[in-house]
């Protein structure tokens, strides 16, 4: 061939090789399932910011493999009914490779099924209630479960108070708050801590004068309360209405800036345990804490920094698969290449560990990670030292 030729098919072979690059590299669809309206969507915001910070970070680094990150994100409500639906829309209608979600424990009760029977990985990042990983083999977490938070964060609270004796006031038709509940108590027992009296409450109340009343008549040192933050706020400053002055000691739910929103100073002293914590000063959180300031203007929680990880947990996990376009084929891929990674991440040092067994059925993945301890000063949770 003359170089005259050569020059003038250069042009011709850049565009089809460029042509051919763009064509292997397609977009990896990572279904999200959030409660981005409803009572919940304090948390479900902060996921959705936490996975778009994270995909536009590894997006802008080239992907994964040459392939894009496309994350298909859709309100679920935090409702169960909507979960399905959502699920069932980002499963089989937009065929994502995994759905990360839902929200809230209740709503993955109802929905991981569909994820477990179709074998596409159901990957949780703020279900923390008992149980959830015991769905199927294709149900993922790294949101820490309440049965590895609460008994630190128990201890932790009696020490710092020198508590002799608790109430308990928790939500009774909620699997997250139903699930606090059984952790706490067995906790209690365990650390013999008696309880004056235990209450309950239902999904959308607003005056728990009734039952405040009744603990403030067992006088406790402390209360404790497995709700979701909105409730856990009103209760707060109902018992404050009511002249009583004991801290409270919670469950994941109090972790969310809403609590501080409503309950304002009323909330100090809430003692609560996380894997997070924007005073870890790590590298990997320091990044975090940076970026996701810069992109939303506001101060990132612990669903933020969980969502971020995860997707993270997954990019990792998707350099070890090699995509063959059968979609199928892919998702399973994805499943087994999950388990083993571990990452350093916003939340620390993040491992799955398998879940405890179950007779007759494969269980899914739990996160391996430590809880620290907080308390609230001044409208927020600071580490508890
Ligand atoms: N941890 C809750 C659950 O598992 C959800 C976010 S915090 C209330 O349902």
């Amino acid at each position: 061939m003359q170089f005259n030729t050569i020059l003038k098919t250069l042009p011709l072979l850049m565009l089809t090789t460029g042509l051919a690059s763009a064509a292997q590299a397609a977009d990896v669809k990572l279904g999200l399932a959030a409660a981005l309206t409803g009572p919940a969507a304090k948390y479900g915001v902060a996921i959705k910011n936490g996975f778009t910070l994270a995909a536009d970070e590894v997006n802008a680094a080239g992907g994964v493999n040459g392939n894009k990150l496309q994350l298909l994100i859709e309100d679920e409500q935090g409702k169960k009914e909507e979960a399905i639906n959502v699920f069932k829309k980002l499963i089989f209608k937009d065929k994502a490779l995994l759905v990360f979600g839902p929200t809230l424990s209740n709503s993955a009760f109802a929905a991981d099924p569909i994820a477990n029977a179709a074998k596409v990985v159901a990957f949780g990042t703020s279900n923390t209630a008992d149980g959830i990983t015991a769905m199927g083999p294709f149900t993922f977490r790294n949101s820490v479960m309440e049965a590895d938070v609460l008994p630190v964060t128990t201890r932790a609270a009696v020490k710092h108070f020198g508590i002799k004796k608790v109430a308990i006031i928790y939500g009774n038709d909620d699997a997250f708050t139903k699930s606090g509940y059984d952790v706490f108590k067995a906790t209690l027992a365990d650390q013999k801590i008696p309880v004056t009296t235990t209450e309950a409450y239902a999904k959308g109340d607003v005056d728990f004068k009734a039952q405040l009343t009744k603990i403030k008549a067992s006088n406790p040192d402390a209360i404790v309360c497995s709700c979701l933050t909105e409730e856990a706020a009103n209760i707060i400053l109902q018992t404050r209405a009511l002249g009583m002055k004991q801290p409270f000691i919670g469950g994941n739910g109090l972790n969310s800036p809403k609590l501080f929103d409503i309950a304002k100073g009323a909330g100090d002293d809430t003692i609560m345990g996380s894997p997070w914590s924007p005073e870890n000063l790590t590298p990997a959180n320091k990044a975090f804490i940076a970026a996701y300031k810069a992109k939303f203007g506001s101060d990132p929680d612990q669903f933020a920094a969980q969502a971020y990880d995860a997707l993270h947990v997954v990019a990792d996990a998707l350099k070890k698969v090699k995509l063959s376009g059968a979609i199928d084929k892919d998702r399973i891929a994805l499943q087994q290449a999950l388990p083993s990674v571990t990452i350093e991440g916003a939340t620390g040092k993040f491992a799955f560990r398998k879940a405890p067994p179950v007779t007759g059925k494969e269980v899914g993945y739990d996160a391996q990670q430590e809880a620290i301890v907080n308390i609230a000063k001044g409208g927020k949770f600071i580490l508890l030292k």
